[in-house]
């Protein structure tokens, strides 16, 4: 597979430094301008501050790049033009020379082939809501089940089904760790009602149980699930309503496939005046954080 380094991670991988894989479709697709390109620029100078390299993954001109300039970034953020790739779009964006932002499932398969073993993102794909009478499940289940990659999310957006979604990576083998919680987080909120799951309390116990996984033999990824900060919680009732009204208004204008997810997460910023967008940086700084900690972890036990 081809890929373009930028400098700054050809030097971090082969000199054995700690690398942290961002996904690109947050900044695209999920976040309006100019906040978004903020994000970008600011979630790289905190890796860079503790000494991690900020893997920025994306597909320019058809190019797979891990590492983006200034210039990329901005394009990224702005551009009406950009495609929302996912890992089974990968060859077709090569072959028409797409520039296009990587989802969670595809970020993950160049994140491995590349050599990097954390990736922090916002909230992962799952299985969309009415799954009885249109089957939606996003691509990010099975690439979570079959790349060994660890990665940081507040769970997922309950724009999704969170019960199916979490039994579903249970029944595809997708080790799922809670941090500091044993309960599924539901991105804006702390709690979802769903238990269960093993909690760590240190980046290292991430680690290890990522490593042991792999010396076993398994190729499953493992899933942090990172609750949003206290302070930045929405209340439960108010998020859920705009919630719903995002998801009628889909059915209604018969909004489904690779848009639906985009259409739900500018609708929710919008209807929230922002209030979801400023949730959504803190969260999503939170799993940077935390990411940085568990690179920097994986480096202490190979
Ligand atoms: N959920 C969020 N924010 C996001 C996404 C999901 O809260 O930005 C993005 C991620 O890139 C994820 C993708 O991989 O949407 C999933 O899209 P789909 O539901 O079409 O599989
Ligand atoms: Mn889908």
């Amino acid at each position: 597979m081809k890929i373009k380094y930028s400098r700054e991670i050809k030097d971090a991988l082969e000199n054995g430094k700690p690398v942290l894989a961002l996904e690109s479709t947050i900044i695209a697709h999920g976040m309006p301008y100019p906040e978004n390109l903020n994000f970008a620029l600011d979630a790289e100078k905190l890796c860079r501050k503790s000494e991690v390299a900020p893997a920025t993954i994306a597909i320019i001109g058809g190019i797979i790049h891990v590492g983006l300039n200034h210039q990329q970034l901005k394009a990224l953020a702005s551009e009406q033009s950009i495609k929302k790739v996912s890992r089974r779009e990968i060859g077709i964006a090569i072959s028409n020379k797409w520039d296009g932002a990587t989802t969670v499932s595809s970020t993950m398969h160049i994140a491995q082939k590349a050599g990097i073993f954390v990736f922090s993102t916002g909230g992962i794909g799952g299985v969309h809501r009415g799954y009885s009478d249109a089957i939606d499940v996003s691509q990010d289940i099975y690439a979570l089940a079959e790349i060994p990659l660890i990665v940081v999310s507040a769970g997922a957006k309950s724009i999704l089904d969170l019960v199916k979604t979490v039994e579903m990576l249970e029944s595809f083998g997708t080790t799922v760790l809670g941090y500091n919680t044993d309960e599924f987080p539901a991105f804006y909120t702390r709690a979802s009602g769903i238990s269960g799951l093993q909690s760590v309390t240190k980046p290292i116990e991430i680690a290890k149980i990522y490593i042991n996984n792999y010396n076993a033999g398994l190729l499953n990824a493992t899933l942090v699930a990172n609750p949003i900060p206290k302070q930045h919680e929405i209340s439960k009732k108010k998020i859920d309503s705009v919630i719903e009204l995002a998801c009628n208004l889909a059915k209604n204008k018969k909004i489904t496939g690779k848009e639906l997810t985009p259409f739900l997460l500018k609708t929710i910023s919008s209807e929230t005046d922002g209030e979801s967008l400023r949730a959504n940086l803190a969260l999503a700084f939170n799993n940077i954080k935390l990411g940085i900690k568990i690179s920097k972890a994986v480096k202490g036990v190979f």
